[in-house]
């Protein structure tokens, strides 16, 4: 098959990787329309997807697209079935791993052409997540593509499905986008954050975050993007308003990374609400999902005409189908 893409795309962890961001936009249009149009592509290629963590919209989604490519599909949930496997090298494994990643890569990425990757940052040791230590561990031992369904610093399947969102859904040619930190409960990980400032950067959009002070987003993914520690100030106009909590990604302070800095019942004012809301151009509410209502979101926000959750978790399998198609198009 003629790669008729200007990149060659072996491994998609950025938005890079895409190469013309406009130009992957009109193909996950052109594949929206006709979801089936690549299906001989596919044929007798194997897509091995592998979960470290949960996941239910990466999990269906991603298998959704290998289908529209006609590709077969093996889902792989490391936690419930396999050996548990150790990461690091150098280990004495006498403990409750029974197989190393080393041994378990290249087995995998025997009975398969293409992998995904979910596997999360452990919030602890920031200079190993954000190597993508494991990520890479895939890349360099299985000697397939490998793709992030989420890996320990970007979720580039979800923020490519967010700007297709937006795409579709803007009303003037520059819209403001304003990504806002909001509480939770659990320590969580920047790959959504870190991903979606990544691509609205590269996007034709007015890019504002907000965030209270010390989550600041590590600058390979913030870039020059605007920070406006007021809320209300930066919702002020918004034509999107993307919610998501993450953790101290300690860029200044690396002993506080994963960690969460106030105790989230001090900041339930940042919880996206009617009362921010109002202050937007008619703003539509995004999510990644999943979602914890009224703590990130309150329930009228989320059930309004304007929340955008579903059909942005719909482009899941836009935006896979084009990644797993540039793939294939790379390993013909
Ligand atoms: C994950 C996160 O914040 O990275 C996955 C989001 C797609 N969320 C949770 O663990 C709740
Ligand atoms: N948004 C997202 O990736 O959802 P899952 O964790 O359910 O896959």
């Amino acid at each position: 098959m003629h790669n008729h893409n200007d990149i060659d795309m072996k491994n998609f962890l950025y938005a890079k990787d895409l190469g013309d961001l406009r130009k992957a936009l009109d193909e996950a249009m052109e594949i929206k329309k006709d979801r089936f149009k690549y299906v001989e592509l596919g044929k007798n290629k194997t897509a091995l997807l592998v979960f470290f963590n949960n996941s239910l919209r990466t999990r269906l989604s991603t298998q959704k697209a290998a289908l529209n490519l006609g590709m077969n599909v093996i889902v792989l949930d490391v936690n419930a079935g396999a050996w548990k496997l150790e990461t690091e090298r150098g280990v004495i494994m006498d403990g409750d791993k029974s197989e190393h990643l080393l041994e378990a890569i290249p087995v995998m990425a025997s009975y398969c052409d293409v992998i995904g990757i979910r596997s999360f940052a452990g919030l602890t040791d920031r200079e190993y997540d954000y190597a993508e230590t494991v990520y890479n561990q895939f890349v360099k031992y299985s000697g397939k593509p490998v793709f992030a369904m989420e890996t320990a610093t970007v979720h580039p399947l979800q923020a490519f499905a967010d700007l297709i969102t937006i795409e579709e859904h803007k009303t003037v040619k520059r819209p403001k986008v304003v990504l806002t930190w909001a509480p939770h409960p659990r320590c969580l990980p920047q790959a959504v954050p870190n991903s979606f400032a990544e691509w609205m950067n590269e996007a034709d959009v007015d890019f504002v975050i907000t965030h209270p002070k010390g989550y600041e987003l590590d600058p390979m993914f913030a870039g020059d993007a605007k920070v406006e520690y007021d809320q209300m100030k930066a919702f002020e106009g918004a034509d999107f308003i993307y919610a998501k909590n993450w953790s101290c990604p300690g860029v200044t302070e690396p002993d506080k990374y994963g960690k969460i800095l106030e105790d989230y019942h001090n900041l339930l004012d940042w919880t996206v609400s009617e009362r921010q809301m109002a202050v937007t151009n008619n703003g539509k509410f995004m999510h990644c999902l999943p979602v914890r209502r009224n703590m990130i979101v309150t329930d009228d926000v989320i059930e309004s005409k304007n929340s955008l959750v579903i059909p942005e978790a719909a482009n899941r399998e836009i935006s896979a189908t084009v990644v797993l198609k540039r793939i294939l198009e790379g390993i013909k």
